[in-house]
């Protein structure tokens, strides 16, 4: 089996799950986050460098008021129990997006597992959070903008040169969505164009090891060109 090196999981499905449980819908997101583990550990196990996961879109924050609080202390929460399973499995956490807009304390809680993981060397585990595609690129482009007016940069910007702007610098092997919705939704725009897309109908908080893996069988059997012949 090929193992794609860069992978990206829109996690959707956790409100439905709970729902069709008549379970609060922070029940699902709460599974949600437990399920976080599961997949990264099986995807560093499995040998994946990259695991980008879209935890909170720029959108979320029109969510109820209580859902939205809910889902600020889920880092703290998944912190403080799994930490000891990244240092053992030797995984970087870092995050992609605005943390500015959370709360002190879970921006606190977040800056602090990104040090305390900094030199583990296995899987880089990035959490997508306050993360929209397109804020990203016009965020990209502003400071591109100051650094042409400021001298630090000649203007001609390239492709390989556009990775310094991104929050996400890489090309993403495999994007997988779960719960059965085939959107992008404004995860990783730049980052994808020439990824393989997975779609599985499987809700995120019973999306397993054997949905991982798969989604990595399907991704060995398809022939990527990047727009040649081969
Ligand atoms: C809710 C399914 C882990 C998607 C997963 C801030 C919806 C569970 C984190 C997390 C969320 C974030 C940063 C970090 C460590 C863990 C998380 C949010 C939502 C919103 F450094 N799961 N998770 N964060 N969900």
């Amino acid at each position: 089996m090929e193992i794609p090196q860069t992978v990206a999981i829109i996690m959707d499905g956790n409100g439905r799950w709970a729902q069709a449980r008549s379970l609060p819908r922070t029940a699902g997101h709460n599974k949600g986050a437990n399920n976080v583990r599961t997949i990264a550990l099986e995807a560093n196990r499995l040998g994946v460098k990259k695991l980008i996961l879209y935890a909170f879109s720029t959108e979320n924050w029109k969510r109820p008021e209580d859902e939205v609080g809910f889902l600020c202390k889920l880092p703290g929460l998944f912190f403080s129990k799994f930490i000891g399973d990244l240092m053992k499995n030797n995984i970087r956490v870092t995050f992609s997006g605005e943390l500015d807009r959370f709360p002190e304390e879970t921006q606190n809680v977040i800056k602090k597992a990104v040090e305390q993981t900094a030199h583990n060397t296995g899987m880089e585990l990035d959490l997508a959070i306050n993360y929209g595609s397109r804020r990203e690129l016009l965020l990209a482009a502003r400071k591109y903008a100051q650094d042409v007016a400021d001298g630090k940069r000649e203007n001609d910007l390239d492709e390989e040169g556009m990775k310094d702007y991104l929050f996400v610098p890489e090309e993403v092997d495999l994007l997988i969505r779960t719960s059965g919705e085939e959107r992008v939704s404004n995860f990783l725009l730049w980052q994808i164009a020439y990824s393989e897309m997975v779609f599985d109908s499987t809700p995120w908080p019973d999306y397993d090891e054997k949905c991982l893996q798969k989604a990595f069988e399907e991704y060995s059997r398809r022939d990527r060109r990047f727009g040649g012949v081969k």
